[in-house]
C-alpha cells in the first residue's frame, strides 16, 4: 500500500512527453533508448522556446534588458545544476556533454603528468572516459591500468587497493555502467584513491545522474561528469562539476571569448571560475532547459524514479530470463540501474533491434560506444532496453512480445 501512494504517477507524466504519442511503423512508440538520449517534456521544450521568442540574447557581455535576462536564466540554471548534485555554483563548468567535460579535465590534468604517472580506469568505461586518458597516457609515456569485472558483471571494486599506488595520479570511473547498468560503489573507491594516493579522484555520472541521487560531497569526488540530453534537457549542454581549488589550479581547455579577464598582444588573464572554462559562446537555450529539466526531475522525486526504473528492469530481466534464447549481461536488478544489455542467442543484436523497431519498439544495438567491455564479454554486440521515468510495465510486456517475434523469425 505505502508502496503503491510513493509511486512515481506514470501516467500523468507520460501526458507531458509530446513524443510518446508518435506512431512508429503504425504502432504507438515503445522508447527504450534513454541510455542514448532521453525524451524531452513540454516544460523543458517551452523553456527553450519561451527563451528564442522572448529573451534571447547573448550573456554576459551586452547591457540591454534581453541580454541581463539571459544572463540570469543562464546563470540561474547552474545554480539548479549546483543544486542538483549538491555542488556550489562556482564549481559547475557548463560543457557539451560528457564527454567535452572529461576531455576538459583530461587535456588539463594532462599538463601535471609525467613518465611512468599511472591513471586507473575500470574495464567497463564508456569511450569517452577511456580514449582521453589512453592518448594522453601515449603522449605523457604514462601507464592506463584498469580494474576487472567478475563473471556477474560487478566491478572487482577491492582491485582498487592494488592498483592504486603512490605513482597514481587520476582515478576515473564510470558510476553507472552504459551497458551492463551496474553501480559501483563509487564512494569506496574514492576513499581507497585518497587513502592510497594523491590521484584526482573523476566520476562519470552520464547514466546514474539522470537516475538516481547523486552528491558529490558524499562521493568526495574531485570531478564529475554528466549530460543534459540523457535527462531530459536539450542537447549541447552537459556540466563538469569540479573542487574548487582543483579547477583554479588547472589551465583552460579552451581559449577565445568570455574566458578572459584581460588580453594584450603579448599575454592573457583568465577570467574566474568556472567561466575560466566556459569560451566562446554559451549553449543558453540548453543550459535554460537544463534547468527545467531539473526541476522537472525534483518535482517526480529522484528516489521514485530510480525506484520505478529499478522496478522496470526487474520485471523485464525477469520475463527476459524465462526465454532460453536470450542471455542477459551484467547483475542483478538491485545493482544496477534501469539499463538490460541482452542478445538472443545465434541473432545479431542489429536484427533484434530491426525486429524490435518494427514492432515500434526502440532498442540500441551495437557495441554502445564499450568495445574493450564487449570484448571482456566475448560478443562484438549487444541489444540494449534502458527505461526512464516514463516507461511503462506494458511497455515491458512489449518488448518481451517483441523478442519472441525475433525467435520467431530467425529460428
Ligand atoms: N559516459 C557514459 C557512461 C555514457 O553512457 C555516455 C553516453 C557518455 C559518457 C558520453 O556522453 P555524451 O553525452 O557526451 O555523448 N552513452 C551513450 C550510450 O550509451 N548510447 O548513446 C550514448
Amino acid at each position: 500500500m505505502l508502496k503503491t501512494k510513493m509511486a512515481l504517477d506514470v501516467e500523468k507524466i507520460r501526458k507531458d512527453f509530446p513524443i510518446l504519442k508518435v506512431k512508429v511503423n503504425g504502432k504507438p512508440l515503445v522508447y527504450l533508448d534513454n541510455a542514448a538520449t532521453s525524451q524531452k517534456p513540454k516544460q523543458v521544450i517551452d523553456s527553450v522556446t519561451d527563451f528564442y521568442e522572448n529573451y534571447n540574447a547573448n550573456i554576459h557581455r551586452s547591457i540591454h534588458k534581453l541580454g541581463e535576462q539571459a544572463t540570469a536564466a543562464y546563470e540561474n540554471a547552474r545554480e539548479k545544476a549546483a543544486d542538483f548534485i549538491n555542488a556550489d555554483s562556482g564549481e559547475i563548468v557548463f560543457t557539451k556533454g560528457t564527454t567535452e567535460s572529461l576531455n576538459l579535465v583530461a587535456y588539463s590534468l594532462s599538463n601535471e603528468l609525467k613518465e611512468n604517472d599511472e591513471i586507473v580506469l575500470t574495464q567497463m568505461e564508456h569511450h569517452s572516459n577511456l580514449v582521453p586518458w589512453q592518448q594522453i597516457a601515449k603522449k605523457k609515456k604514462a601507464k592506463v591500468r584498469f580494474a576487472e569485472i567478475d563473471s556477474k558483471g560487478e566491478l572487482k571494486t577491492d582491485q582498487f587497493n592494488e592498483l592504486i599506488n603512490k605513482r597514481t595520479k587520476i582515478v576515473s570511473v564510470v558510476h553507472a555502467s552504459n551497458v551492463l547498468g551496474t553501480i559501483n560503489d563509487v564512494g569506496k573507491i574514492g576513499k581507497i584513491a585518497r587513502e592510497k594516493s594523491d590521484a584526482c579522484f573523476i566520476v562519470d555520472a552520464a547514466q546514474s545522474a539522470p537516475h538516481m541521487k547523486v552528491d558529490v560531497k558524499k562521493m568526495n569526488c574531485d570531478f564529475l561528469a554528466f549530460s543534459g540530453h540523457k535527462m531530459l534537457a536539450p542537447t549541447g549542454i552537459g556540466v563538469l562539476y569540479g573542487k574548487k581549488d582543483l579547477l583554479e589550479r588547472m589551465q583552460p581547455f579552451l581559449y577565445g571569448g568570455h574566458m578572459i579577464k584581460e588580453v594584450t598582444f603579448n599575454d592573457s588573464k583568465w577570467n574566474d571560475i568556472p567561466w575560466k572554462f566556459e569560451a566562446g559562446t554559451a549553449s543558453i537555450a540548453q543550459a535554460i532547459g537544463l534547468g527545467a529539466a531539473i526541476d522537472y526531475l525534483k518535482m517526480a522525486g529522484m528516489e521514485k524514479i530510480a525506484q520505478h526504473e529499478n522496478e522496470l528492469a526487474e520485471y523485464a530481466m525477469e520475463k527476459l530470463s524465462e526465454i532460453k534464447e536470450v542471455e542477459i549481461y551484467g547483475p542483478s536488478a538491485g545493482k544496477r540501474v534501469g539499463v538490460v544489455s541482452f542478445n538472443v542467442k545465434g541473432v545479431h543484436a542489429h536484427d533484434t533491434s530491426a525486429i524490435l523497431d518494427s514492432e515500434g519498439i526502440a532498442v540500441r544495438a551495437g557495441h554502445h560506444c564499450a568495445m574493450p567491455l564487449h570484448s571482456v564479454l566475448g560478443i562484438t554486440a549487444s541489444a540494449r532496453a534502458s527505461f526512464y521515468l516514463y516507461n511503462t510495465k506494458e511497455e515491458a510486456d512489449k518488448l518481451i512480445q517483441g523478442i519472441r517475434k525475433v525467435i520467431k523469425v530467425f529460428k
